[in-house]
């Protein structure tokens, strides 16, 4: 496809309307013909002015998908998504454009979910002429995504959460609410999965001390959690957003990247953003007593800008983090201590449970590896 020549094509702006793209073509293009959408950059041209609002010459490939141009469109970073409207960061600092989405890719983002998401590099054409001068236009296009952070819906449709985040900061809390490694675990798997560096945050540190029985079901301590999840080779900081133990560490870290906090309501995504950038003010609010659950204050992800150069992006805490896309046979490589053993399973296809012969099984009852690691190798298996 790449090989041929764009076509020139008179088209009217509202052409699309009951009029269906032909789907596959396109989302193959939107995935995956990165080249082709490149080597036809600068071919859109716009007719005389009182033609503009009806009719235009484009270029268009086999797929009928319009292709970019850099010379009249602009590109930018999509900070937050609210109904319709795609609030975008302009890379030339013009600032904040408030953006609809061309009908094409809206359908998609109906069918899909995600056409757009926060994170994803856009180019838009500048429509404020028709917003009384007010920072708007249209998403034209979406770059092919390097990363992404997704989870089911209750449809079981994927949806991205956020789009090219190179690292995740995976939010625990070692009290209120109380650690949970298993969830800790299911991060893990869909970090590496998308693509993303995780970093380990044990946050509220300050209430170590505080912590009963009954909120350490597991019987292990933090110490011993975070030595664990140390062990197997993952960035891990104890941090505490109330007394400032770790904050410079997580600075650092962030610094230059684009980092998406997660983890479940209450652990203190936002208030550790806060602790790094004094000045952001992201709400916050407690953990109800009766339930240890957080309140879901934050309802949108948002992408902030870091002064130390970089991104954040600040996630609502998600109660069930359910794996996208993961076939069981994928689980094992994605347990960074039970793919180096696959290859001494006595069966090919094994699946490291009830096999004979299982080198991973064998490890976890010798302890070689963590039994907990282990246990929560076999409920996600389970799930997908
Ligand atoms: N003691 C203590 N409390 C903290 C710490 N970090 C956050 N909190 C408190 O925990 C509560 C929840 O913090 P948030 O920052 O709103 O949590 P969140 O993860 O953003 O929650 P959602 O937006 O609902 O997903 C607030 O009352 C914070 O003040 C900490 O390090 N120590
Ligand atoms: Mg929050
Ligand atoms: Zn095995």
């Amino acid at each position: 496809m790449s090989g041929k020549r764009p076509q020139k094509k008179r088209v009217s702006f509202k052409q699309n309307r009951g009029q269906r793209q032909r789907q596959d073509d396109w989302t193959r293009r939107y995935h995956g013909d990165r080249d082709a959408i490149e080597d036809a950059a600068g071919s859109e041209s716009i007719r005389a002015k009182g033609d503009l609002s009806r009719k235009r010459t484009i270029l268009v490939d086999d797929a009928d998908a319009p292709v970019v141009d850099r010379a009249l469109w602009r590109e930018g970073v999509v900070t937050r998504i609210e109904g319709i409207y795609c609030f975008t960061d302009a890379v030339d600092n013009s600032g904040e454009w408030k953006l609809t989405v061309r009908r094409v890719l809206r359908t998609l983002m109906i069918e899909e979910r995600s056409a757009v998401a926060v994170g994803d590099r856009v180019w838009f054409s500048d429509q404020s002429a028709y917003h009384g001068g007010e920072q708007a236009g249209v998403i034209e296009q979406v770059e092919p995504r390097r990363t992404v952070l997704s989870r089911r819906d209750r449809r079981k449709r994927e949806h991205v959460i956020v789009a090219n985040a190179d690292q995740t900061v995976i939010v625990a809390s070692v009290a209120q609410p109380g650690l949970k490694p298993h969830l800790i675990d299911r991060y893990l798997v869909a970090a590496s999965k998308g693509g993303m560096r995780p970093i380990v945050a044990f946050n509220k540190c300050d209430l170590i001390g505080e912590i009963d029985a009954e909120e350490n079901p597991v019987g292990q301590s933090v110490d011993d959690v975070f030595r664990e999840f140390a062990s197997l080779g993952y960035t891990c900081i104890r941090t505490s957003a109330t007394t400032g133990e770790g904050i410079d560490t997580l600075r650092a870290a962030l610094s230059d990247h684009m980092t998406v906090f997660s983890g479940q309501s209450g652990v203190g995504k936002s208030s550790l953003i806060n602790a790094v950038q004094p000045g952001m003010e992201l709400a916050t609010s407690e953990v109800s007593d009766t339930n240890e659950k957080g309140r879901h204050t934050t309802t949108h992800s948002r992408l902030l800008k870091l002064e130390t150069g970089g991104y954040v992006v600040d996630t609502p805490g998600i109660r069930s983090f359910d794996m996208w896309a993961i076939d069981p046979g994928e689980l094992e490589a994605l347990f960074v201590e039970i793919a180096p053993l696959v290859a001494e399973c006595r069966f090919r296809d094994c699946t490291h449970r009830e096999e004979a012969g299982c080198a991973a099984r064998a490890a976890a009852e010798r302890g070689a590896i963590s039994r907990r690691r282990y246990f929560s190798y076999l409920k996600m298996f389970d799930e997908v």
